[in-house]
């Protein structure tokens, strides 16, 4: 049969189930990531496991997310997630050496292989070939203790990618055309695989920042080929012995086919407060500007900043213009340096911040009250600059860049000749800030200073429920409304009661003190709930509050799966008219909940209150049946006697 990529690396590490849309599978994972702020939590877990060491090919911890270190809780986290990576067998990569999605492609990632990472946008490493997916931390952990990562079957979408791009548009402005088109919730259940003349074309780090922003197409993943782009990328890593190829086969079927022009491509921009509000960047012209901020895990390669100092160079920003520049990595940095580019964006008026993920998780540059922010980041959900009222706007680094010298969204094309850049025959690597594990890791003492607090443990659902609904919320709440994640409340990752408490704080303050004195409770929906990042915060601090189900129109993948995870059972509106007839303290009863979770497709929900009853769809696995009636993934993996 002729075989698509997914198919391909699915088809090679397949353990469980059969390759039909839709379908659960089991896949074995040869690689893991964690970052900081899930890091502390999959690695309580992997504990909780006891794997004297973990059973992947390669695993690695980072550090970028929470890297101020304003207090002792951050360092006290980077501690903890250091020694508990040299007891397991975990590469740890120090605080400053990057953001670790960037850091993964140019020093660890291999093409063809599959690699599961606690953030959501995992899925960069498609831009090599892997097929790299974000997972919540329970799910990353259980990877590296061996276990397989279950899934439903994708179905596969090629994006053809016809033509040329034309100067001054970029890889960020596909991944920005296919958002417009297909909406935050296009991707769902979905791989993107990109083909075609001009997909050849592109650079592994263009490649990169459309794979990283698949994720908020809601996709499972997104995958180019491996070709000689990747191998010549691979080699200038001095890495060329990891490279294998990877492609379509000839007349490969597809459930889906997107055609894109790059020809009549033009700059785009994603405006307030959703990555797909997307409209062509002359349409918003003369808006004036307050920040520009270049980095994060989509635009923050070598490439991109060279093109940023080409653009600077001999200029100077606008002086009612902040513009700041995160590096995505150590190696970036140094080569920035080496070349001279570091001291053309001096020169020209850049604040240079660490390579980390900085402003784009509100860690700094919180932009002024009502500012607007141009970024070349993925996110631009409202309130996560740190601003609540701050207007941030998505973009290419090369209208970024042009923008803070001229004050105003501008389009480059106005600007004269675009900046040619090539790939550098070799990038200089420097893996000064790694710290590989001991071979033999038992006689290490994990430190768990005073901020690493133990996580609340899910339950096994009771034999009935009776609970009021504490919560309603509307369409695409992301992780970001569930568990706010700006400066303040990043050191707490490791400590979920004091999280808690600002629990949906930005859209009902009064959420957490009613949940704890319900003693159990029910939030309810509208459509892609959970969309975002893959925190599992987010189920964690309502598992905390008491929270025992989420009765929505529509689940983001990955919030879904961690609600199952931990013990909160996630079910939908099987006629979503019903979600206008639940009301704020509404009492809802599922009766005999145990009985029902164990075999039933549709339960009924008595609504006490209004006096009617609602059907509401249970889809789960066989699987992740037993997880939720075992209390949660750990117990479910521990009464299964291990992974
Ligand atoms: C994000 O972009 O929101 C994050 C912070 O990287 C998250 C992970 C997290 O919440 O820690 C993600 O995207 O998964
Ligand atoms: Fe870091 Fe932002 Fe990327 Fe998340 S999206 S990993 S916060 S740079």
């Amino acid at each position: 049969m002729k075989q698509t990529m997914t198919a391909k690396i699915i088809g090679s590490h397949l353990v469980s189930g059969k390759m039909v849309a839709g379908e659960e599978i089991g896949i074995r994972i040869d690689q893991t990531l964690t970052q900081d702020s899930t890091g502390t939590m999959a690695y309580l877990q992997l504990e909780a496991m006891n794997i004297p060491r973990v059973k992947t090919k390669l695993s690695v911890a980072y550090i970028d997310h929470n890297t101020l270190q304003t207090g002792y809780e951050n360092a006290d986290d980077h501690l903890f997630i250091q020694t508990v990576a040299a007891k397991h067998g975990i590469v740890f990569s120090k605080p400053g050496n990057g953001i670790c999605h960037q850091v993964n492609v140019e020093r660890f990632g291999r093409p063809g292989w599959t690699l599961l990472g606690s953030d959501s946008h995992t899925p960069t490493g498609g831009g090599i070939g892997m097929l790299a997916i974000g997972a919540g931390g329970l799910d990353v952990a259980v990877a590296m203790a061996g276990g397989a990562y279950y899934l439903k079957m994708p179905k596969v979408c090629r994006v053809e990618l016809t033509g040329k791009l034309q100067p001054w548009v970029s890889g960020k402005d596909i991944i920005l055309e296919l958002l417009r088109r297909l909406s935050v919730k296009g991707g769902t259940g979905r791989v993107f695989e990109y083909t075609g003349e001009g997909a050849a074309r592109l650079t592994v780090p263009e490649r990169a920042t459309i794979t990283n922003m698949g994720a908020e197409l809601g996709a499972t993943t997104s995958l180019f080929a491996s070709d000689e782009m990747t191998r010549a990328f691979l080699a200038a890593q001095g890495r060329e012995a990891d490279w294998t190829p990877l492609a379509p086969d000839e007349g490969a079927e597809y459930d889906e086919t997107v055609v894109i022009n790059l020809d009549e491509l033009q700059p785009l921009v994603a405006k307030p407060h959703s990555p797909d509000n997307v409209a062509p960047v002359v349409e918003l012209t003369d808006s004036k500007v307050d920040q520009v901020a270049i980095g994060s895990c989509t635009n923050s390669s070598y490439l991109d900043l060279i093109k940023v100092a080409k653009i600077l160079e001999g200029k100077q920003v606008h002086p009612e213009v902040s513009l700041v520049i995160a590096p995505g990595s150590r190696q970036v940095l140094g080569m920035l340096a080496d070349s001279g580019a570091l001291s053309v964006l001096l020169r020209a008026g850049a604040r240079i911040l660490e390579c980390a993920c900085g402003p784009c998780i509100g860690m700094g540059q919180s932009p002024k009250s009502g500012g607007i922010s141009l970024r070349t980041f993925n996110r631009n959900f409202e309130g996560r600059s740190g601003t609540p009222d701050a207007k941030v706007y998505l973009v290419s680094p090369e209208v970024a860049a042009v923008s803070a010298l001229t004050g105003t969204i501008t389009d480059p094309r106005t600007f004269g000749a675009a900046p040619v850049v090539v790939m550098p025959d070799k990038f200089v690597s420097d893996d000064h800030l790694l710290v590989f594990p001991p071979a033999d890791g038992q006689a290490v003492e994990v430190v768990r200073g005073p901020n690493i607090k133990p996580f609340p443990k899910a339950q096994p659902p009771a034999e009935s429920l009776r609970a009021p609904v504490l919560l309603k919320v509307g369409d695409n709440i992301t992780t970001d409304h569930i568990m706010p994640s700006h400066a303040s409340l990043l050191p707490y990752r490791s400590n979920i009661p004091h999280l808690a408490k600002y629990c949906f704080s930005g859209v009902d303050s009064s959420f957490p003190e009613r949940a704890l004195q319900a003693h159990g409770g029910i939030i309810v929906g509208g459509n892609n709930y959970g969309q975002g990042s893959s925190r599992e915060h987010a189920a964690l601090a309502p598992l905390y509050l008491g929270i025992k189900a989420v009765l929505v129109q529509s689940f983001a993948r990955i919030h879904r799966a961690n609600l199952i995870n931990f013990g909160i059972v996630p079910l939908l509106f099987a006629d979503s008219a019903d979600y206008a007839g639940i009301s704020l303290n509404d009492e809802l009863v599922i009766e005999n909940l145990r009985d029902q979770l164990s075999a039933a497709t549709v339960l009924t929900v008595r609504n006490v209150t209004t006096g009617k009853d609602i059907p509401v769809k249970w889809e789960a696995t066989e699987r992740e049946r037993q997880i939720i009636l075992a209390g949660g993934l750990l117990n479910y993996t521990r009464q299964a006697g291990g992974v």
